[in-house]
């Protein structure tokens, strides 16, 4: 399966390791993840915005499904949300529950599978089961 992973860049990186454990599992289970930069520990931006939206968007459109770690608010992945259920890509968010309380415009839509966790070791659990039964 090819596999959008979308977290926060702009909106803050202290997730940035769980993002890249959920990135190395995905990988370990045989999937392609098309972002795996989101889960870089040190990110260098070096495209421009421009390139970035039309190279993003492209992935998006040629994705399977879109997993999304979404406990750091970040409006970029709030955009790929509303676009991957746009092109009705199968949407799983998964948000830290002792962090953050999601935007209602994301619990509030049936469209998205929401996963709340309390810990990685968790979420790692579930994110294996979900990717188990592609
Ligand atoms: O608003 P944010 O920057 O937090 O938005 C993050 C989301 O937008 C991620 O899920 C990415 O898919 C996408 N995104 C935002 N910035 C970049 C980016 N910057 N490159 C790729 N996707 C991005 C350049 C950093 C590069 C070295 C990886």
């Amino acid at each position: 399966m090819k596999i959008y992973f979308a977290g926060s860049i702009r909106g803050g990186r202290s997730e940035a390791h769980t993002y890249h454990h959920m990135i190395e599992l995905m990988k370990s289970m045989g999937h392609q993840v098309l972002t795996e930069h989101v889960g870089q520990l040190n990110l260098v931006e070096s495209r421009g915005d421009r390139q970035i939206y039309e190279q993003d968007t492209t992935w998006l459109r040629e994705s399977d499904l879109l997993i999304g770690e979404c406990t750091i608010p970040s409006l970029g992945v709030g955009y790929e949300l509303a676009y991957a259920e746009r092109y009705e890509k199968p949407c799983h968010l998964f948000y830290n529950r002792k962090k953050c309380s999601l935007s209602a415009m994301l619990t509030g839509n049936p469209y998205y599978d929401i996963h709340p966790y309390a810990t990685e070791q968790e979420m790692l659990e579930k994110l294996r089961e979900i990717l188990q039964t592609l």
